[in-house]
């Protein structure tokens, strides 16, 4: 509960109209005492005879965020968010909604209850409880398509997507637009002129016409649910509450929507989205404690290929000024054309407007001389992976960038420890490991060698968020932490399809637990030559005993390489289309079992995936005994924003957890009777099953 301190509600008053302010810093979530307090507020102001009008606003910058997720786990406790908006609509004393920086969630629900609604430009009006796995349980699936039409408001429900206030202003969410200094008083204004009409019921925005176009919108997302290999009953469920507002009258589809809201959160798809949207805010914090990031406005990017192309037009998204280097001149055009082509393709498909592409463009420069990189704060190296090239890019940045600058690579695997020392400032060096194609891809493996700066890292986290990537500190080593758990579940899937599962079945097996593509389908899609080098370099180092699959390499050596080359492990007879069962490749598998004298055995689809994730997390719990990875949370961030791992199931810790640590060893040990050293289960995995202990448990220990 507040202390009396700190009201969760901020009343004053403004010639006859009463201001509520929602008061719950940073973000104004609307937990059990905000709704309460403004309940009671409301109640009050309706008995008041010198309250003629009411203006809700948020206090600190935000409107609201919406409900407290945290509080979804407990007991439910009145009112609701649901009944506070009714409590609104149902007021005859106008109430106009003030918003600005973000309305989302319930957030939002109160606002669309109001009788007006006025906002900043900037404000982010959203819907997005689907990303939780919810959908909106405060009256918003009934109120916003009666307010701007079923066909506008279902993609922004179903999507969870927010709009600017400008955006809401045409959709008619908002009904008027002001900036920040004026917002109150134009909102008091509103009340003030809406008088005594406030109360009179609200047409709906849809005629007929709307409402049919509005069934067969349904219609069409149903459908497309139903192909997929999962949705989430949210998804489904939100859909019917939708419907309920274009069929019954508002108070039955409020009723609907509450039961479809219970559904929701008692899912195991909100447990995990939620435990996914918490994971990422705790990966997400600086681990330098109080160091306070360098200032960055000019960027370095070392290198344009694919990679470095992406790393460049992030920069420029983010509001960064750009300097690209390449050796020669035709390598540095060829980079600005990659460049300008990721632009292209943007404006191509209206994401983004020709003005927008040339205000980004004109922040970038480009050069062949290091001398360039002069005044930058921070350069990216993103050249080829070798240590030699890399050396030699770092003594070059080392001759060149001022005191102070962060000199960071973007390897993937190589010892940053050894880059740090081998120039004059291995304070300053640190890796930020971005996956292709880096504009998009949502992860950042923030990598720390040992000599690092803490100003370095805070810095690193805090351009992470500038470039809205999700965050995750890493230590050093082969792979850090996503690519090296990878390289283990993926021989295990290698191992399976040796024994006697096709490459196929075990596609098919993981796309059904809920990856959006199985394993070889992806080595298809990023090319056999990049796992092909991986297994090269490994080569040398990989104990004699250790068993190694060659499938992959046969097909890398008839120059099957995946989609590119139209032959991976599956056939693409044309570009662009999912792949056909190559009898082929069943023959090369065939053959190297033949060769090996292993007889091929059948797979149950359930044992595929529990050996999948046994060597997965089994490779993540030695991670975090080595330190890689400095929490489960950490682990759980990686894989669901690099690697694919299904975000509804929260991440691979998440999932161990629920399966239970215990059974995830007890399948360890029984394949170790098979190969005892691929299997052998980690230390940490077995002290946490003596203990009782979870990874759930291990990250609040954080
Ligand atoms: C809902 O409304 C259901 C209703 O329809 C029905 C009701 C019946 N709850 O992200 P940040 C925490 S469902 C609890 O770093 P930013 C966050 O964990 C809700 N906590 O700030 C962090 O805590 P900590 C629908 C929340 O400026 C701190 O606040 N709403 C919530 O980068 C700062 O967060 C949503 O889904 C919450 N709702 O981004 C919105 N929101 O410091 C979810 C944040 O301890 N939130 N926290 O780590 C967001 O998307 C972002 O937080 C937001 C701000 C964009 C708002």
């Amino acid at each position: 509960m507040p202390t009396p301190e700190q009201p969760r509600i901020l009343a004053t008053q403004q010639d006859g109209v009463l201001l509520l302010g929602l008061n719950h810093p940073p973000l104004n979530t609307l937990d059990h005492a905000l709704r309460q307090q403004l309940y009671a507020a409301l109640q009050t102001a309706a008995l008041d005879p010198s309250v003629q009008a009411i203006v809700l606003h948020g206090a600190g910058g935000n409107f609201s965020a919406g409900a407290d997720i945290r509080e979804f786990g407990q007991p439910r406790q009145p009112p609701w968010a649901g009944d506070v908006a009714l409590l609104i609509e149902a007021s005859a004393k106008p109430v106009v909604a003030a918003l600005q920086g973000v309305a989302l969630g319930g957030g939002l629900e109160l606002a669309l209850a109001a009788h007006a609604r006025i906002g900043t430009a900037g404000a982010r009006l959203g819907l997005p409880e689907v990303k939780l796995g919810l959908l909106p349980g405060g009256g918003g699936t009934q109120r916003l398509p009666r307010l701007i039409g079923a066909t506008a408001a279902l993609p922004l429900i179903l999507e969870g997507r927010d709009v600017s206030g400008d955006a809401a202003l045409a959709l008619g969410l908002l009904d008027a637009v002001c900036d920040e200094a004026t917002l109150l008083d134009a909102a008091v204004r509103k009340a003030r002129a809406l008088g005594d009409d406030a109360a009179v019921s609200r047409p709906r925005a849809d005629g007929e016409a709307g409402r049919q176009a509005g069934l067969a919108a349904i219609a069409v997302q149903r459908e497309r649910l139903a192909a997929k290999p999962h949705s989430l009953p949210a998804q489904r469920l939100l859909l019917d509450c939708i419907q309920a507002a274009l069929e019954q009258p508002l108070e039955a589809g409020l009723q609907f929507e509450r039961q479809a809201f219970l559904q929701c959160v008692a899912s195991p798809e909100h447990r995990g989205l939620a435990h996914a949207f918490f994971a990422e805010k705790q990966a997400g914090k600086s681990p330098a404690g109080q160091a306070r990031p360098r200032a960055v406005q000019q960027a370095g990017v070392v290198g344009g290929g694919t990679m470095g192309a992406g790393i460049a037009v992030a920069m420029l998204n983010a509001g960064l000024d750009v300097v690209l280097i390449e050796r020669d001149a035709a390598s540095l055009q060829a980079g600005l054309d990659r460049i300008n082509s990721v632009y292209q393709r943007q404006v191509d498909s209206g994401k983004l407007d020709a003005a927008a592409r040339a205000q980004r463009l004109s922040r970038l420069s480009a050069a062949t001389d290091y001398a360039a990189l002069s005044a930058a704060d921070l350069v990216v190296e993103a050249v080829f992976e070798d240590m030699d090239v890399k050396a030699q890019v770092f003594a070059e940045l080392d001759r060149v960038c001022r005191p102070g600058a962060i000199l960071a690579t973007n390897t993937s695997y190589l010892d940053i420890n050894r880059i740090a020392r081998g120039i004059s400032r291995p304070q300053d060096v640190i890796g930020l490991h971005f996956f292709s194609p880096a504009n998009v891809m949502k992860l950042l493996e923030i990598v720390v060698p040992e000599q690092v700066a803490d100003d370095v890292v805070a810095t690193s986290f805090a351009l992470a968020r500038r470039l809205r990537k999700v965050p995750v500190r890493a230590g050093v080593c082969d792979g850090f932490i996503g690519n090296r758990i990878l390289y283990v579940y993926r021989e295990a899937a290698n191992f399976m399809m040796e024994d006697g599962a096709s490459p196929y079945q075990i596609d098919q097996a993981l796309e059904s637990f809920g990856y959006a593509m199985g394993p070889f389908r992806t080595a298809d899609l990023t090319g056999g030559d990049i796992g092909w080098a991986t297994r090269k370099r490994k080569a040398a180092t990989r104990p004699p005993e250790a068993r190694y699959v060659r499938v992959a390499d046969r097909l890398c050596e008839r120059g099957w390489f995946g989609q590119k080359t139209g032959r991976g492990y599956y056939l693409y007879p044309e570009r662009g289309q999912r792949g056909r069962q190559d009898p082929e490749v069943l023959a090369v598998i065939e053959a190297e079992r033949a060769e090996r004298g292993i007889e091929a055995r059948p797979f149950k689809d359930e044992e595929i995936v529990r050996r999948y994730m046994a060597a997965l997390v089994n490779e993540a719990a030695k991670v975090l005994e080595d330190g890689i990875a400095l929490r489960p949370a950490d682990i759980d961030t990686a894989l669901v924003n690099g690697y694919g791992f299904p975000r509804w199931r929260g991440g691979p810790m998440k999932y161990a957890d629920d399966v239970g640590l215990p059974a995830i060893l007890a399948d360890l040990e029984s394949y170790a009777r098979e190969d005892a050293g691929f299997w052998a289960p980690s230390e940490l995995l077995r002290r946490l099953v003596r203990e009782g202990s979870t990874f759930g448990k291990l990250n609040q220990q954080h």
